[in-house]
């Protein structure tokens, strides 16, 4: 259970760093980028280009299960950058991080949580992680620290080595730990939301951020809930990201306090909770507790919206429209045609091409089948109404789909798609995706990335790849196999 919450908590946190476009606002930013020439500059909150070369890139944790020597939380990062051919590993074996462990098979370096924002504005996108250390002089590593460190994004890719962001009050023991990131304060300098606090930028080269702030009322770092995914995206479009905190309920302790907060971007304050807003997702939150899902512009009027939870397997759908004062009166309906369950995150994409807007999502091995499903839609509108039409589901039976298929019964459940990445790697104009899976059973041979490129009809697996552990550059280590994980 603890594991499937980190990992729904985790793809949750992808969807952050790739829906949260441009300036915060996940709708325009795909609109422009396919008029725009390959050597262009990528936006300070623009899909991540880490050499700067006009291709967009991805970074993504290697996760897994212990018997293929892998975290489910912490692990290296996989770097991949887009060419005229599609997406290629940034140098082998990969550009960060170990996932080293000690002689007793413990965690001694990993990374969670990837972010990405130009933080010095040099053009060049950089990566921000938790990176996870042991507290010093524990006994065998079991106490867990960490800190947010930043690889910085230059001509040849990112840098060999984090740089720590120094936040102060930060420590091993109790870090700063970086959820999700915009510009709150509009000054065109991304900024770090984490328990509580705002990180503003401008971040000097040695990782110094301008100023750090508390968010008032965010009752993340004091309320009784299990997780708090926050989420940001420009709502209103003012040019200053806002935030939506949803605190979910913890089930195990009986609570059903599952609520959201709306905090606006302003730009002395940092985030200011609208406790109107506040109270009408809460309402709109109910007592399901799913994931929000928000930042795709559903009814096409170039605001992001906002599904609330509990949405995603209702007949009657209705979501929140973006707009003007963050969210506009009322709730709008949506339709859903071809399948009976919107997968989460929603990432909104241009996949197909044309002026079509598509949205890339996962059903995941919790769905009824137990196994990872990826979703890719297509979004019309008639006035407020929008509409949601199923056009493709890819999974591990999808023909041609490379990788291993998890035998049925054995300990590796299919989770495809777990998480996901949105970007036109080619430049063609079609959006591809890079989905992941954790690496699980017996040498890792289940689990991987997923290269598909985009094309006219959806995502096709001409021209796909996967990415084995072995073509990461991961080696199997000598370890103690009771002694495996750190959790
Ligand atoms: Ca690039
Ligand atoms: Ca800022
Ligand atoms: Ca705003
Ligand atoms: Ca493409």
């Amino acid at each position: 259970m603890r594991y499937r919450r980190a990992a729904v908590l985790i793809s949750v946190l992808a969807f952050l760093a790739a829906a949260c476009g441009p300036g915060g606002d996940a709708s325009s930013g795909d609109d422009d980028h396919r008029q725009a020439a390959p050597k262009r500059k990528s936006g300070a909150l623009g899909r991540p280009d880490f050499d700067g070369d006009g291709f967009q890139d991805a970074a993504m944790v290697v996760t897994g299960s212990a018997g293929a020597d892998l975290d489910w939380v912490y692990g290296p990062v996989a770097v991949f950058r887009g060419s005229p051919d599609g997406m290629r590993l940034a140098g082998k074996p990969l550009v960060a991080g170990s996932g080293r462990r000690d002689k007793g098979g413990f965690l001694e370096e990993g990374f969670s949580s990837p972010l990405t924002a130009d933080l010095d504005r040099d053009g060049r996108t950089d990566l921000v992680l938790h990176q996870y250390v042991p507290v010093p002089s524990t006994q065998d590593n079991q106490e867990r620290g960490g800190r947010t460190v930043v690889f910085h994004g230059g001509e040849d890719g990112l840098s060999a080595t984090p740089r720590t962001l120094s936040v102060p009050g930060d420590d091993p023991k109790n870090p700063f730990n970086a959820n999700t990131v915009g510009d709150f304060d509009g000054d065109g300098s991304p900024d770090l939301y984490g328990g509580g606090s705002i990180v503003f930028g401008p971040f000097s080269a040695a990782g110094k951020p301008r100023a750090v702030r508390r968010v008032e009322n965010d009752t993340s770092v004091s309320g009784p809930h299990a997780t708090a995914s926050p989420m940001a995206a420009d709502f209103d479009r003012d040019g200053r990201s806002d935030l939506l905190v949803g605190h979910r309920s913890d089930e195990e302790a009986g609570s059903d306090d599952d609520s959201v907060q709306f905090f606006r971007g302003t730009p002395h304050r940092g985030l200011v909770e609208d406790s109107d807003l506040s109270e009408r997702l809460s309402k709109a939150a109910g007592d399901r507790g799913t994931d929000i899902r928000a930042g795709a512009d559903l009814d096409g009027d170039g605001y992001p919206d906002i599904l609330p939870p509990g949405q995603g397997d209702l007949r009657q759908r209705s979501y929140l429209r973006g707009g003007h004062g963050g969210l506009r009166p009322g709730m709008a309906r949506l339709s859903v045609t071809g399948s009976d369950t919107v997968g989460s995150p929603l990432l909104p994409a241009h996949v197909t091409g044309g002026s079509a807007r598509n949205t890339v999502s996962t059903v995941h091995y919790g769905s009824a089948d137990q196994r990872g499903h990826l979703q890719l839609t297509r979004l019309t509108a008639q006035g407020t109404t929008a509409t949601m039409a199923h056009l493709q589901t890819l999974d591990m039976d999808t023909k041609g789909l490379p990788g291993k298929v998890a035998e049925p019964g054995s300990d590796a459940r299919d989770r495809f798609a777990e998480s996901l990445r949105v970007l036109d790697a080619d430049h063609d104009g079609h959006d591809d995706v890079l989905a992941a899976a954790p690496f699980t059973g017996p040498h890792g041979r289940y689990g991987g990335f997923w290269y598909l490129p985009g094309a006219p009809k959806g995502l096709t697996t001409t021209g796909a790849h996967h990415y084995s552990r072995d073509e990461l550059g991961l080696e199997q280590r000598q370890r103690n196999p009771h002694r495996a994980c750190v959790r």
